[in-house]
């Protein structure tokens, strides 16, 4: 049976965090045998903020390593760079001719990131969602991997699919969110209301993937618990209840599980605890990082093999696009200029 299709991104800004393995990598690699997975470092999406061209393509290097240590396996998924898959940008185009401009005033991310971006609101801010929504058609992909606060793009993808194929006919999959159960919203150390982001200039509130485990422990020891003492998953308890999904996540139990084996316990066990747990996860990763990132033409080699193949099927989605558009077939003939 054709195996169905998963692809998830992560735009190359700032520094990858606890976060976006638990919410989002982690699940790619558990499905990657039972999926055809394309896994794009979606670099064209880190351009909505400004990016330092010194030293970008050394962090799209660090991501995609990254991706790979955390387990994505080349040989079998499709990992790439969207920036060398020119479609990306061109069935973009043509989605964006089917968005509402209302549809993306709706957009909370939108509407934060605006906030954070006064002095730089281009319209790439903007229209961010219909380049992900053509990521994600662009390979038909059935099922995308992602954190919480990724679902409404999601649901706009699904909106915009359905309504092109509303009016062309099932060109697209309608495809389906998996958001998982435990790590899907990791938030802020600092300020566990917010969630905890790749982009956020405070290391404190961060744990990033290649943090030391120095560093790891203090910021864990340092985070913002809550009044009271008691161990619980709780809204007036978003520090305590932060470190309860971060050590269910990481550990693969539950939080109730937890609670039960913290009933009596204080704080300080809690927060050693969460630090042992992510820096057991993380040591193995920071191996594999180091060892793969050292190698910078083998890693480019190998997103050169995934941009061909990937290349493959998003020339054919735009193919047919374009034929349900009515545009005139591109002739494989090549004839004298009249
Ligand atoms: N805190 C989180 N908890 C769980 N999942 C998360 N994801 C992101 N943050 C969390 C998931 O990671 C994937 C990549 O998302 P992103 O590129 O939007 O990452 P970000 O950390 O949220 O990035 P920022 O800080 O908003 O930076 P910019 O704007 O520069 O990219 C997604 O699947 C997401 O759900």
């Amino acid at each position: 049976m054709k195996k169905q299709t998963l692809l998830s991104g992560i735009a190359p800004s700032g520094r990858l965090t606890l976060g976006n393995y638990l919410g989002a990598i982690r699940n790619w690699v558990a499905r990657q045998d039972q999926y055809k997975c394309f896994f794009p470092l979606v670099d064209l999406h880190a351009v909505t903020v400004r990016q330092d061209p010194t030293t970008f393509a050394d962090r799209c290097r660090d991501f995609v390593a990254l991706y790979l240590a955390c387990g994505v396996n080349p040989q079998t998924s499709v990992v790439f760079a969207q920036s060398h898959v020119a479609e990306h940008c061109e069935l973009a185009w043509i989605l964006q001719c089917y968005t509402q401009v209302g549809e993306l005033n709706r957009m909370t991310q939108y509407k934060d990131k605006s906030r954070r971006n006064k002095g730089d609101m281009n319209a790439g801010l903007f229209s961010y969602p219909v380049l992900m929504a053509a990521d994600i058609v662009l390979y038909k992909a059935d099922l995308v991997p992602v954190g919480e606060d990724q679902r409404q793009h999601l649901e706009l993808t699904r909106d915009v699919a359905g309504r092109f194929n509303g009016l062309f006919g099932d060109v697209f999959p309608i495809p389906e969110a998996y958001i998982p159960d435990s790590g899907a919203r990791v938030m802020s150390l600092q300020d566990p209301t917010k969630k905890m982001s790749k982009s956020d200039t405070v290391a404190a509130n961060v744990i990033a993937l290649l943090d030391d485990p120095t560093d790891v422990a203090r910021k864990i020891k340092r985070c913002v618990t809550d009044s009271g003492n008691e161990i619980v998953v709780r809204e007036d308890k978003p520090g305590v209840s932060n470190l309860l999904n971060i050590l269910a996540a990481v550990t693969e139990t539950t939080t109730a599980a937890l609670e039960n084996e913290y009933v009596g316990q204080g704080y300080g066990r809690l927060k050693s605890d969460v630090a042992d747990a992510v820096i057991a996860l993380l040591e193995p990763i920071q191996a594999r990082f180091s060892d793969l990132r050292s190698d910078e033409l083998a890693l480019d080699a190998m997103l050169a093999a995934g941009a061909l193949e990937a290349g493959k099927t998003a020339r054919r989605t735009v193919q047919e696009v374009h034929g349900a558009l009515g545009f005139i077939p591109k002739s494989s003939r090549v004839g004298p200029r009249a």
